[in-house]
């Protein structure tokens, strides 16, 4: 989550709010080149720190639709995929995304969006899978092997959440260290989170039907400065965690090329 940019200003609060913004991302495995590149380069924006807390049902409806509802400074996001381009000749920067090196989510921050686009993706959910989602719960509550404590907590917080069956299931803390990329306005986020993964992070924020290509465009121009070359795809924080505590929902993302 980034601030839109203009020039080398950042916008404040109230716009990026109130917009609905689309996140171009890729990432990438920060070395000690890129690293020194990006310290002489880039401008240091700060350090930050924040706890994600990442929600679903049981079934995990809404990341099997590759939506991703989240709680991140007492504050709820949620990223969405966004449309792709149609048409047009295939561009170097769009060969990139189709390859899973740049990823495009549209981000919403506004409860009323955030609840809408809810339930919009929740409304197929029948009573048949209700039924199964209390027995799910009840097994998670007292499967001693299951992550069930840590999830349930979470679920008693937040009426509506719970009102829309969805549980936390993903909580873990980031150190986050950005960089500013001023002629290009792009940010460069390096994070490592508190279950031991470290990933760089090249995006570029841009307002719904904004230009998709241009931010393509200056995310190649900066892998390039940054030296990251390879069409290897990163995995993401939230991947690298789901492959260790939830195995068979990752293999079911894999499978149907959510992740
Ligand atoms: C897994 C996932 C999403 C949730 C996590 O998004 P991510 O960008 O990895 O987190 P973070 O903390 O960097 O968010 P930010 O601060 O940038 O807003 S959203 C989309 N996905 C799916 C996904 C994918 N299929 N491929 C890759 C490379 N990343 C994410």
């Amino acid at each position: 989550m980034l601030d839109f940019q203009k020039g080398s200003g950042l916008v404040g609060d109230a716009i990026r709010h109130s917009m609905m913004s689309v996140e171009v991302e890729r990432k990438f495995v920060c070395n000690a080149n890129s690293l020194k590149t990006l310290e002489e380069i880039g401008v240091c924006a700060g350090q930050d720190q924040f706890q994600d807390r990442y929600f679903d049902t049981p079934q995990f409806d809404l990341t099997l639709r590759d939506v991703w509802l989240r709680q991140r400074k007492g504050r709820w996001e949620l990223k969405c995929p966004a449309a792709t381009l149609r048409g047009a000749q295939e561009t170097r920067g769009e060969r990139a995304e189709a390859a899973g090196l740049c990823t495009r989510y549209k981000e919403m921050t506004d409860a009323a969006d955030i609840h809408r686009k809810l339930r919009e993706v929740l409304k197929d959910v029948g009573e048949k899978d209700k039924l199964a989602t209390s027995e799910c719960c009840h097994q998670k509550l007292t499967d001693p092997r299951g992550l069930g404590n840590a999830e349930m907590k979470c679920a008693l917080e937040e009426g509506w959440a719970t009102d829309m069956n969805l549980l936390c299931f993903a909580e873990f803390t980031t150190v986050r260290r950005t960089f500013i990329w001023e002629e290009d306005g792009v940010h460069i986020d390096l994070d490592e989170a508190d279950f031991g993964y470290r990933v760089g992070e090249i995006e570029v924020l841009i307002p719904e039907g904004g230009d998709v290509q241009a931010a393509l465009d200056k995310i190649e121009r900066t892998a390039k400065k940054l030296g990251v070359t390879g069409d290897q795809v990163v995995d993401g924080k939230m991947s690298v965690y789901l492959q260790r505590n939830y195995p068979a929902h990752y293999a079911r993302l894999l499978s149907q090329h959510i992740l």
